[in-house]
């Protein structure tokens, strides 16, 4: 009879032997979960989950990047409920195509920076990314380039986990996994400058961190190169925030060059850092964008590409049939969650509050945290933030990685009530675009106590 059984009935340990013994859970040590046994969270609202435990949580990362409005939005559940009712799926394959569809899309024309007025959904990130990857060497093909074909992104991107995505990602450990990168795809390093350039001034810093793009474009011949593609603020690599001069810097090569330029906006978009996109915060101009997450709040999934008039108008009147789209390319259901989505971060003038209140207050509270004698870097964009943790606060040295200390500090953020995650010695938070300010009061409190908690094991260990 177990097939009947539902979430009341089952304890935790119940839930936990299921998991483990049928589950398998996306970048994870499978045998190492299954002995530990995973967290099981069973509802929300607001900006806090609930676990089977009963313990209240406080979601500093917005689900994954993605639930920005926050959790029990109802105009988001009556929007799927309403569509889920009427047509709860049809194709946009033969000609055809569906009221929310086309709506989201005129939406999306009107949203995004002007150079854009066409969309291609899909239906997360990575196969936003895998789009992007078949679209620009189309472009090139059909201007009669084939030969551009090399897309050039970062080590310590992350673009997604299909093969194009974790290709374009630069994700050591995932390229080592199943034969990547796929061919025609290079890196160039991050530009994080507390790690490669502190012995300049973030700004020179962020020069020569967009001169490694010449160069490469050099290197591989300019009529080679197809594309850049960048996040405007890396998120899973760990809230790396680039030096102002870095992307104005970068769109000036790509110009130079001819090179397409890609944001990836999965993260950066719809509102985190203060603007709708994070290429309005960083100031560049960019050919194509992919966005996913915060188009719908993570309610249900939903990706897509912005495609910019330069690449549209080649596709539209040379291009004949685009071979490439997805099953769910214009979910109904997921385009009308994303149509009430947006509505309320209107209407609710959220962008504003991140860029006007509620990121400013949170770049107060990270440089009071500054002081903390586990902290040798703090910084802020609207609202994504990273917290360093290093051994020696004066010299900036890290800490051994086999000691893990990110890990250590996220352990005790977990325990009280707090999820803020940990890449490596990065500790990162990106809240609800809901969140109050007395909530984001409450936030830094918990940070603070979970930092002396590390602080105190730190020591302890010597
Ligand atoms: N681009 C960026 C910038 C992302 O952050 C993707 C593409 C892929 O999206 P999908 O929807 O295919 O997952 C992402 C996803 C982490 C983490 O550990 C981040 C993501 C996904 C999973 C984990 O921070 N970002």
């Amino acid at each position: 009879m177990k097939h009947e059984r539902t979430t009341a009935q089952r304890s935790t340990a119940e839930w936990q032997a299921a998991d483990a013994a049928h589950f398998m859970h996306p970048f994870t040590d499978f045998g190492a979960l299954a002995k530990k046994g995973s967290r099981i969270i069973e509802k929300a609202e607001g900006i806090h989950l609930w676990d089977t435990e009963g313990h209240r949580i406080l979601d500093a990362m917005s689900g994954l990047w993605c639930v920005n409005v926050g959790y029990g939005q109802r105009t988001l559940i009556d929007a799927a409920t309403k569509q889920l009712e009427q047509l709860p799926f049809y194709n946009a394959f033969f000609q055809t195509a569906t009221p929310p569809a086309i709506e989201l899309a005129e939406l999306l024309a009107e949203l995004t920076p002007p150079q854009f007025k066409h969309v291609f959904f899909s239906g997360s990130g990575s196969e936003g990314n895998d789009t992007i990857v078949r679209m620009v060497r189309r472009y090139w093909d059909l201007l009669g380039q084939p030969e551009r074909r090399v897309i050039i992104s970062r080590n310590n991107a992350y673009h997604g986990s299909t093969m194009a995505g974790a290709s374009l990602g630069g994700m050591s450990g995932m390229h080592a996994q199943g034969g990547l990168p796929i061919p025609d795809i290079t890196h160039i390093e991050q530009p994080y400058w507390y790690e490669l350039g502190r012995s300049m001034s973030r700004d020179e810093f962020g020069i020569v961190a967009a001169g490694w793009l010449e160069k490469k474009i050099l290197e591989v011949g300019a009529e080679r190169v197809a594309a850049f593609i960048g996040e405007p603020i890396q998120g899973a690599g760990g809230v790396i925030i680039p030096p102002e001069t870095y992307w104005p810097e970068v769109q000036r090569i790509c110009d130079k060059y001819g090179v397409l330029l890609v944001s990836d906006e999965v993260i950066c978009g719809f509102g985190r850092t203060g603007n709708w996109w994070g290429c309005e915060t960083m100031g560049t101009r960019p050919d194509l964008m992919t966005f996913a997450k915060g188009v719908t709040s993570g309610y249900i999934p939903l990706g897509g590409v912005m495609v910019g008039e330069r690449i549209a108008k080649v596709l539209i009147e040379r291009g004949g049939e685009f071979n490439h789209g997805y099953t769910y390319s214009g979910h109904p259901v997921a385009c009308a969650v994303a149509l009430a989505n947006i509505r309320l971060i209107q209407r609710e003038r959220l962008v504003e509050k991140v860029r006007n209140d509620l990121g400013p207050h949170l770049a107060r509270g990270f440089e009071a945290l500054k002081e903390h004698p586990l902290i040798g870097d703090a910084e802020t964009c609207g609202l994504m933030g990273a917290l360093l943790l290093v051994k020696d606060k004066a010299s900036g040295a890290p800490f051994a990685p086999e000691l893990e200390v990110g890990m250590i500090c996220r352990g005790h953020c977990f325990a009280n009530g707090l999820i803020m995650r940990a890449v490596g010695d990065r500790m990162i938070i990106a809240p609800p675009l809901v969140i109050t300010g007395e909530q984001i009061d409450e936030m830094l409190g918990l940070i603070r106590r979970c930092l002396d908690l590390t602080w105190a094991d730190v020591r302890a260990q010597g």
